[in-house]
């Protein structure tokens, strides 16, 4: 039986294709407070978004709390699920774990970049921005195959759900990157990832990139 969520519940506000609202969402669950946080479709780059009275930065994953304060950004959503009983604690603590956190933190910056590209009038496109994003992702990716294989992003984190994200985002809506190429421990990563519940209950829907 699911815990009944109180009037005062934060709300988590979110797009089903955002994947920085995707780690929030999966951390939600994996950190077992689901039934404290209510989860708010909203829209963006748009006036009439849910989301704009609360924040008017317009981005998701935005937690709008009971006290009237807005967090945005992943990693302060991330700690503040970790300051109300996540279990485990998302955010890493040691230099290890900070580190892989932040390089696929990186990856995923630049992949928003290039998926950006991406959805622009092809006339509107920068060639040497896709470039660089392109050169970025498989030289992240490369040093994230080593990683994995070493036995790095075993636990669930802040690290491990960001690059679950970025795999599955690759998967749906950015499928112009063919990560899996030479990444056998990243593909078999990858597989293991994708079975939890988590990651299942929030599956953005395909793109079309
Ligand atoms: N640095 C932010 C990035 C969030 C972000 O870029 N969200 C995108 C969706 S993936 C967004 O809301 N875009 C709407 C807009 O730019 O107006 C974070 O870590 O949460």
């Amino acid at each position: 039986m699911s815990t009944p969520i109180s009037l005062a519940s934060p709300q988590l506000f979110y797009s089903e294709g955002s994947p920085y609202a995707r780690i929030c969402r999966m951390a939600v669950r994996e950190g077992g407070l689901a039934g404290q946080v209510r989860e708010v479709i909203t829209t963006l780059r748009d006036p009439e978004a849910v989301v704009l009275p609360y924040s008017p930065v317009g981005r998701v994953p935005t937690l709008a709390l009971s006290d009237g304060t807005t967090l945005t950004e992943t990693t302060l959503i991330l700690g503040w699920l970790d300051k109300h009983g996540s279990q485990p604690a998302m955010l890493p603590t040691d230099n290890r774990g900070l580190a892989a956190y932040g390089r696929v933190l990186g990856l995923l910056d630049g992949m928003a970049v290039w998926n950006r590209e991406l959805r622009r009038p092809e006339s509107e496109r920068s060639p040497s921005v896709i470039a660089l994003e392109i050169t970025r992702a498989n030289r992240v990716a490369d040093a994230l195959e080593r990683d994995v294989a070493g036995g790095a992003y075993a636990a669930v984190d802040a690290g491990f759900l960001t690059l679950a994200t970025i795999l599955g985002y690759a998967e749906r809506r950015h499928t112009v990157w063919k990560w899996r190429e030479n990444r056998p421990a990243l593909v078999q990563w990858f597989e293991r990832a994708s079975q939890r519940a988590a990651f299942q209950e929030t599956l953005p829907p395909p793109s079309g990139i």
